[in-house]
C-alpha cells in the first residue's frame, strides 16, 4: 500500500489521476479509473456543455467514487464548464492549455481540489499563489499539446519550488516510470497514454491499434511555430503537417487544417487524416487490459521495484 500527500488530500487509494484526453475521456473511462481506485476524468475538451453534463450524469450512475473534470483553457467552453463543475459538485479539476487562475477561488470555495497541469516552474508557482491543491508537472514525453522539457528534468525542478503536492506526466505507463516518479519527488502521477488501451476506453479500434503497434520513435512533435506543440503517432495528417510547416504556411491555415483531427481519430478512427495523439511511452504498451488491471499492476510493481531499491545494492 503506497500512501503519500495526494492519496490524503484526494482520499483515494492510490496516487494516480487519469489524463484529461479531449474526445477520449468519458464516462466510461473516468468510473474505470475511479472504481479502480484512482481519479478518473472527463475531458471537457470543446465538447458542448451538455454533452458533459450527460456524461457527468453517467459517470455518476457508474460510480460512486471521487472523479474529475479536464477543462481547456483556450476552449470557447471554459467558463460554462467552470461552472458546471461546481453546480455537479466535481470532486477534482484539472486544467490543460493555459492559466485557470481566475476561476480557482471560485472552485476552491465549492470544495473542488484544483489541479492544474503545467509545463514550466513559473507556471507551477503561479498556481500555487492562485491557491491550487496540487499541480501535474507534465514533460514533453507527453501525448497531446505539451511543454519543452523533459519529465525528469521539470518534476524535481517542481518539486523544489512549490510547497504543495506534485503529480509527474510524461512517459509514464507502468511500475518503473511511477516508481522513478516517486524518486524525483512527485507525490503521484498522471496517466494518459496508457488509459487509450483500457478495455473501457470507447476511442476507434483503429486509434487503440495506431498505439499497440507504435514504437519509441513513433510519435513527432507537430505546429511548434503555432505556440501549441503537439505529440501525435506519425501518419498522413503528421507528414503534411511536417511539409506545410517546411514550406512557410502560416499558423493560422496550419490549425485550419488541424481542426477536427482529432475527432477523426477518436471518434472516426481515420488513419489518415486523425491526429491519433499519444505519449514516446507508446513503445511499451502492448495490451489491451481493463484500467483496474492498469492501475494495480502499476502499483504493485513500482512498490516490488522500490523494496529492491530499484535493483541497487546500498552498501
Ligand atoms: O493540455 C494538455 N494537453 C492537451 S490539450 C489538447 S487539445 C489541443 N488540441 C490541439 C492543440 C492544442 C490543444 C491535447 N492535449 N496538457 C497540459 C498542458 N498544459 N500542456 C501544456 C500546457 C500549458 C500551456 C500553457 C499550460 C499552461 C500554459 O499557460 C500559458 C499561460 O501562461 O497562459
Amino acid at each position: 500500500m503506497i500512501k503519500t500527500k495526494l492519496t490524503e488530500l484526494l482520499g483515494v487509494k492510490y496516487p494516480v489521476i487519469q489524463g484529461g484526453m479531449a474526445w477520449v475521456a468519458e464516462a466510461n473511462l473516468a468510473a474505470a479509473v475511479s472504481n479502480a481506485g484512482g481519479v478518473g476524468l472527463i475531458a471537457g475538451g470543446t465538447a458542448p456543455v451538455d454533452y458533459i453534463k450527460e456524461q457527468i450524469k453517467i459517470a455518476k450512475s457508474l460510480t460512486d467514487k471521487p472523479f474529475g473534470l479536464n477543462i481547456l483553457m483556450m476552449s470557447p467552453n471554459a467558463p460554462d464548464l467552470a461552472q458546471l463543475a461546481i453546480d455537479e459538485k466535481i470532486a477534482v479539476i484539472t486544467t490543460g492549455a493555459g492559466n485557470p487562475g481566475k476561476y480557482i477561488e471560485a472552485w476552491k470555495n465549492a470544495g473542488i481540489k484544483v489541479i492544474p497541469v503545467i509545463p514550466s516552474v513559473a507556471l507551477a508557482k503561479r498556481m500555487e499563489r492562485a491557491g491550487a491543491d496540487a499541480v501535474v508537472a507534465e514533460g514533453t514525453e507527453a501525448g497531446g499539446h505539451i511543454g519543452e522539457i523533459s519529465t525528469m528534468c521539470i518534476v524535481p525542478q517542481v518539486v523544489d519550488a512549490v510547497d504543495i503536492p506534485v503529480l509527474a506526466a510524461g512517459g509514464i505507463a507502468e511500475g518503473r516510470g511511477l516508481a522513478a516518479a516517486f524518486m524525483l519527488g512527485a507525490s503521484g502521477v498522471q496517466i494518459g497514454t496508457r488509459f487509450l488501451v483500457a478495455e473501457e476506453c470507447q476511442i476507434h479500434e483503429n486509434y487503440k491499434q495506431m498505439e499497440l503497434g507504435s514504437k519509441d520513435t513513433d510519435s513527432v512533435v507537430t505546429g511548434r511555430f503555432t505556440g501549441h506543440p503537439v505529440r501525435s503517432i506519425r501518419n498522413r495528417l503528421t507528414k503534411k503537417l511536417i511539409s506545410f510547416e517546411r514550406d512557410g504556411g502560416t499558423p493560422e491555415e496550419f490549425e485550419e487544417i488541424c481542426v477536427g483531427s482529432l475527432r477523426k481519430a477518436a471518434v472516426d478512427g481515420n488513419l489518415k487524416e486523425g491526429s491519433f495523439m499519444a505519449g514516446q511511452i507508446s513503445g511499451l504498451i502492448d495490451k489491451i487490459e481493463p484500467a483496474k488491471d492498469i492501475v494495480e499492476s502499476m502499483f504493485s510493481d513500482a512498490e516490488e521495484i522500490m523494496k529492491k531499491s530499484g535493483g541497487v545494492i546500498i552498501e
